[in-house]
This record gives C-alpha cells, sequence and structure tokens, in this order.
C-alpha cells in the first residue's frame, strides 16, 4: 500500500511540475519574453551551484578518506603482500595528487569563467607545444607506473619451488573448501573428479604411491617464514580463491590446476595483537559460484614450527583415514 502512495505522490508531483513550467511559458508568452533566452542571472546561478556542488563533493570525498579508513585491509601478512602495497600506495597517491590539483581548478574555472553577456569567448584552435607537453608527461608517468606494476606482478606470481616449499592442494565446490598435505614426501597423490567417490571426497587417485600419506584438513596450517605452494582445483564451477591480508588470490578453474607461491610473515597472534582478539586469516571465494558463494571460507593459521608440527601430527593421514572409514 505505501509503496502505492509514493507511487501516487511521485506521479502528481511530476503533473505539478509539468503544469507549473506550462504556467511560466504562458506568462513569458504575455511578457513578450523568450524562455530559452540565457539571462547573466541564470549564468551566476548555474556557476554559483557549479562551484558548491564541485567542492562538497570535494569535502565529501576527504570525509570518506577519513571516516572509512578503518574498513581497509591491515598492512601484508606476506613477503610479496609488502610489495603489492608499496605499488598500491604510489599509484593511489599518484591518482590523489592529480585529483586534489585538477579537480578545484575545473570547478574554479568553470565558475571564473561563465556566461556573461559582455565577455566573448577567445577562439582559440591549436597549439603544438601544449598539445606534446600533455601527451608526453602522462605517457612518461603512466609507462614508468605500468613497467613498475608488471616488475611487481612477475615477482609475485613467478615463486620456484625449493625444498623447503610446503605443497597443500586447496579444493573448491560449491560451497566450501578442502585442504590436502602433501605429506612426507611432499608431493601430492593424483586426484581426479572421476574418483570422487564416498569419503574419497577429493578423488585422489589412492593407486599413486604418493597419496597415502596425504592429508585432508579442514583448516590450513602454516609455519611463518616459511614459503608454501598452494594448488588449487574446482570440482564444479570457477571458484577463486581469496586471501587478502595474504594479498593472494587465484581462480580455481575445473579441469585444470592452478598455484600461487608465497611466504606468510606474520604469525596469527602477532595480527591478533595488532588487529583485535576476533582476528584470523581467511580464505574467502571470490568469484559469484552460486547460492551459497557467500558462506564460502576456510580458516587459515599461522604458527611456529613448533605449534605446527603439533598440530599436523594429530592428522591422519589419508590411507589411514579410508581405510578406517570403509
Ligand atoms: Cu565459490
Amino acid at each position: 500500500m505505501s509503496v502505492f502512495l509514493i507511487l501516487v505522490v511521485a506521479f502528481l508531483l511530476i503533473v505539478t511540475l509539468v503544469q507549473l513550467l506550462r504556467v511560466s511559458e504562458l506568462l513569458s508568452k504575455i511578457k513578450n519574453q523568450d524562455v530559452n533566452e540565457v539571462s547573466d542571472n541564470d549564468n551566476n546561478t548555474q556557476g554559483w551551484l557549479f562551484l558548491v556542488i564541485g567542492f562538497g563533493f570535494i569535502a565529501f570525498v576527504i570525509w570518506q578518506m577519513v571516516n572509512w579508513s578503518h574498513l581497509l585491509l591491515p598492512p601484508a601478512a606476506s613477503e610479496h603482500g609488502v610489495q603489492i602495497d608499496g605499488l598500491m600506495n604510489i599509484s593511489m597517491t599518484l591518482i590523489l595528487v592529480v585529483f586534489f590539483v585538477l579537480s578545484p581548478m575545473l570547478f574554479i574555472f568553470a565558475y571564473k569563467y561563465r556566461g556573461k553577456k559582455s565577455r566573448k569567448a577567445y577562439f582559440f584552435s591549436h597549439n603544438n607545444k601544449l598539445e606534446v607537453i600533455w601527451t608526453v608527461a602522462p605517457t612518461i608517468v603512466l609507462t614508468a607506473l605500468i613497467i613498475y606494476g608488471l616488475k611487481t606482478w612477475d615477482r609475485a606470481m613467478n615463486v620456484e619451488v625449493t625444498k623447503n616449499t610446503k605443497i597443500i592442494e586447496v579444493y573448491a565446490k560449491q560451497f566450501g573448501w578442502t585442504a590436502r598435505y602433501s605429506g612426507e614426501d611432499n608431493v601430492l597423490g593424483d586426484a581426479n573428479f572421476r574418483l570422487v567417490r564416498g569419503p574419497n571426497v577429493l578423488g585422489v587417485d589412492m593407486l599413486d604411491p604418493h597419496a597415502a600419506d596425504d592429508k585432508i584438513t579442514r583448516e590450513v596450517h602454516l609455519v611463518v617464514n616459511k614459503p608454501v605452494m598452494l594448488k588449487f582445483r574446482s570440482q564444479d564451477v570457477i571458484h577463486s580463491a581469496y586471501l587478502p591480508h595474504f594479498r593472494v588470490q587465484m581462480n580455481c578453474v575445473p579441469g585444470i590446476i592452478t598455484q600461487f607461491g608465497f611466504t606468510p610473515n606474520k604469525t596469527t597472534k602477532e595480527m591478533k595483537e595488532q588487529e583485535g582478539d576476533e582476528f584470523d586469516y581467511i580464505l574467502l571465494c571470490n568469484k559469484i559460484c552460486g547460492g551459497g558463494h557467500w558462506n564460502m571460507g576456510i580458516k587459515f593459521i599461522v604458527e611456529t614450527q613448533e605449534e605446527y608440527d603439533a598440530w599436523y601430527a594429530k592428522q591422519e593421514t589419508l590411507g589411514k583415514q579410508l581405510l578406517t572409514l570403509k
């Protein structure tokens, strides 16, 4: 009912406005005036409005930066994440400097040179020097920024697997994540979605000798300052593994294995001290993958080697898990 009333009110308002316009048109006809003629008075009003709305907008931008800055992510908790933050900070600084210099100029000049009966616009067709300056200057800045960006990207994406690198599979399906540790041999057993059956939820090929020592877990534990290589698979649709605090994101695509290697450099405990007790690292799905997408997360815990070893020893190997379940 209230929606209907709102629609009626909106309709009546439009009708009133149209009628008012008609009245003013008729009035000007009687007075023998052209309604479409723009007077100096109109120009002044519009010029002032432009100035007020423009600077109001800049003030709102500053207000948002001050009041909403607590919603930004905390500083990166991985080695490459610090470089990504550096790239982000330089890009944002450049954008903000240009924004805060150019937009006030835009509003001030639009006001200063607003229409006036006594003033005639100056005809200015071309200036080679100016054209060269405003083409070359942005080209240099943007080229430098792009090269810097590509280098940062390259360093983050081409991480080599050393013998110290822990290999962990992160498996996505509608709607949840499962992790698989590669076991003592640090090699993941082969897997295929056709083998997904009963308790073998990841479709691991148990005939592969590398498979028996793998361990399936419901959370991911990592050792601080030790490199890790996450290998992603998906069972159904494209998901995206997103670890905001480590500045990690990678698509999980059915049929192929994607990967992301990184080194976490702050333990969960250190982050709790810094960010508050509710803090936890989390891997979220960042691809709208269906109805339960919003609830698709898995906890990550970064800890010391001793804490990790204690936890890891308690996890059953896949060979044992499947045997006991059979
Ligand atoms: Cu998903």
